[in-house]
Parts: structure tokens; C-alpha cells; sequence
């Protein structure tokens, strides 16, 4: 027989007080109440094209144009962005010191799929309010990359930059609001889209796109090993190995506990469901 999950915050809460090592993957309906689009379903589409469609490395080899023109477009959506109340339940969870819901000497790591900054933006505010020297650098794997780091298409260079300058170059200045002028298709030539700053070679964003690999996996797996709690927040736990995570942590023993609008791949399975905004049903979760 299948137990349907519990959505009783209380039950979950007492299971959070004897977890030793927790962890939370994250996907794009966190930063959705910050007005960051998520992939699937509603928001999905950028102009006439399907979001996930752009992010591969055959959509940059066919259109560099296009594909910085997409990104050009959420590095300016992600700076005009602020950090929303699931980011700063997660920052504010991410400090020993401050968490209240897990015993002393458990740990805590985010691994977020998402690109946009906003969880290193809630840890970094976190760290501006609380006394001097009482912040902890959190772990935090941003394993999809990151839309402000630039990184250089020559094999023989790779060097990435981290790179927050609005626009990132004057080729894609004003692009971003072409699609309200009816203008839907402008080509940018390569000359003027971003470039290596070391060898001049074109210059791609630095996030992870389909058949790349994630960053610090074997990192991330060791963690995920040893997790007994593992949160899934806001991810359509769609793409591997993300969506991977929950179900190593229960085929280990561990519990799952799934934060979502909606109902999701899987999560029939889990031993908690809350149904609902993130952002809302975090800070009482967790806070
Ligand atoms: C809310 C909410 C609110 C809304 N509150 N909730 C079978 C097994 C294993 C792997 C594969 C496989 N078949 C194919 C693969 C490979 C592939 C994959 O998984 N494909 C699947 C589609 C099947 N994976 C890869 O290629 C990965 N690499 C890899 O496997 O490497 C291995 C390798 C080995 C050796 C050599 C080389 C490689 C890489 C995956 C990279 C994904 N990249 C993207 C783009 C990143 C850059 C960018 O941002 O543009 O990452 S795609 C896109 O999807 C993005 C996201 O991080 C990722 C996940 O999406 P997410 O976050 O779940 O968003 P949504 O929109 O899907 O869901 C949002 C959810 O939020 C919804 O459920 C809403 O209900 C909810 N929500 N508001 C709570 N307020
Ligand atoms: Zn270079």
C-alpha cells in the first residue's frame, strides 16, 4: 500500500529536530515570487521560443545571437530582482547560529539549480544585519552555473569572469525590450556580442546546459550521501541529476519532504507534500 505523504508541518518539524544532515535542492519556483519565469509550464516561453530549447549548446552554436540575447534579458530581469522570503528562510537556515528547527551540530547545504544570484544575494544580506563576525559562510552549490559569470568558448582558454556590468556589452544594449517594440528577431554580430577578455575569443554564459556536466557533482554526491532530510523546493524534478537527489536519499533511509505549487514527478512517494507557495510555506516550515 502507498501512504499518501503527510502534510502536516508539525510531524515534519519533529522529524527536521532529529535529522543530522539536511539538505534542500532547489529549482525555479523559488525565485518565482521574486518574478524570475520558471522553465515548465506558465513563464516557459521567451518571445516565441521555448525557454529550455535555448538553454543547449546546439541553440548557442545555431544562434549565439539569440541565446545571449535571451540571457542578456535574465541578467537584467535577476538585477532587478530581490531575494524573496524562501531565500531568506534558506540563508537564515544556512546559519548554525540562528536556526532554531535542527539539533546543534547538524548540518545544512542548498543545492540550488538556479542561476540567478538570489541566494547568494539573501545569504550576503543576511550577513550585513547580523553582528560582526557572527556569519558562516553557508554550503551553498550553485550546480547549474551561473548567469553572471561569462565564460570563454576557446578550449584552450576557458577563463570565466564573474561579471554583473549592465549591459554586459553594448552590442546587447537595449535588447531586452525589443520585443515590446514588435522587433522579434535581431541578429547581433558576433563582434559585438560579449568576448573573452583574455584571448578575444566570443564568450558564452557561464550556466550548464543540456549533456553538460554540473558543477562540483562529486562534491554534491558525498553530501547527498550522507543526507537523512532531504527538501525539494520549487523544482519540476525533471532534469538530472538534480531530480536524482530525493530518491538517493530515501533508497538510504532518509526522509522527503516536497515543496510545490503542484503536484510533481514522483512525489507520491515522499514522506511530507506542502502544497503551495514556497515562499510562504518555507518561512513557517523552517523558521
Ligand atoms: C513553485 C512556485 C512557488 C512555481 N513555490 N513552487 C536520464 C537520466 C539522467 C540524466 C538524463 C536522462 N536523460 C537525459 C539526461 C540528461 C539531462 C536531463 O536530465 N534531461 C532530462 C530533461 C531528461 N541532464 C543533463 O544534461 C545535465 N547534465 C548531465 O546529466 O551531465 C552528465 C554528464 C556526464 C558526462 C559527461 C557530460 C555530462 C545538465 C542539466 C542542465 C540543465 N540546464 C538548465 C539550464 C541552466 C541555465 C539556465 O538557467 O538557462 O537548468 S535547463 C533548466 O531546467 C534549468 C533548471 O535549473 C532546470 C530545472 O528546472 P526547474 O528548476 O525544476 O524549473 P521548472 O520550471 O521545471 O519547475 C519549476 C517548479 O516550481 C514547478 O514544479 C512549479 O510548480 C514550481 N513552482 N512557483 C513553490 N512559488
Ligand atoms: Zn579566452
Amino acid at each position: 500500500i502507498i501512504v499518501p505523504p503527510s502534510q502536516d508541518i508539525k510531524a515534519f518539524q519533529e522529524v527536521l529536530k532529529t535529522s543530522k544532515n539536511v539538505i534542500a535542492v532547489a529549482g525555479a519556483g523559488l525565485s518565482a515570487a521574486s518574478g524570475i519565469p520558471t522553465f515548465r509550464g506558465a513563464g516557459g516561453m521567451w518571445r516565441k521560443y521555448v525557454a529550455t530549447d535555448l538553454a543547449t549548446p546546439e541553440g548557442f552554436e545555431d544562434s549565439p545571437s539569440l541565446v545571449w540575447q535571451f540571457y542578456h534579458y535574465r541578467r537584467e530581469s535577476a538585477r532587478k530582482a530581490s531575494p524573496n522570503d524562501a531565500h531568506r528562510t534558506l540563508a537564515a537556515f544556512s546559519q548554525p547560529q540562528i536556526r532554531q528547527r535542527i539539533a546543534p551540530g547538524a548540518t545544512f547545504t542548498l543545492i540550488t539549480q538556479n542561476v540567478d544570484n538570489l541566494s547568494p544575494r539573501a545569504n550576503n544580506e543576511l550577513a550585513e544585519h547580523l553582528p560582526p563576525g557572527q556569519y558562516q559562510e553557508p554550503s551553498l552549490f550553485e550546480m547549474h552555473g551561473r548567469l553572471f559569470d561569462v565564460l570563454c568558448t576557446n578550449e584552450v582558454c576557458k577563463h570565466v569572469e564573474f561579471n554583473l556590468a549592465s549591459p554586459i556589452c553594448d552590442g546587447l544594449a537595449g535588447t531586452e525590450d525589443l520585443v515590446e517594440q514588435g522587433v522579434i528577431d535581431p541578429i547581433v554580430d558576433e563582434n559585438k556580442l560579449p568576448r573573452c577578455t583574455k584571448c578575444g575569443s566570443l564568450a558564452r554564459p557561464g550556466v550548464v546546459w543540456f549533456g553538460e556536466m554540473p558543477h562540483k557533482l562529486e562534491q554534491i554526491d558525498e553530501i547527498v550521501g550522507k543526507a537523512d532530510l532531504c527538501l525539494v523546493v520549487g523544482t519540476s524534478s525533471v532534469v538530472y541529476p538534480a531530480a536524482g537527489y530525493a530518491h538517493q536519499v530515501k533508497a538510504n533511509g532518509g526522509k522527503v519532504a516536497v515543496f510545490n505549487l503542484e503536484k510533481t514527478d514522483g512525489d507520491r512517494k515522499s514522506d511530507f507534500r506542502f502544497l503551495g507557495a514556497c515562499e510562504e510555506i518555507l518561512p513557517k516550515a523552517l523558521g
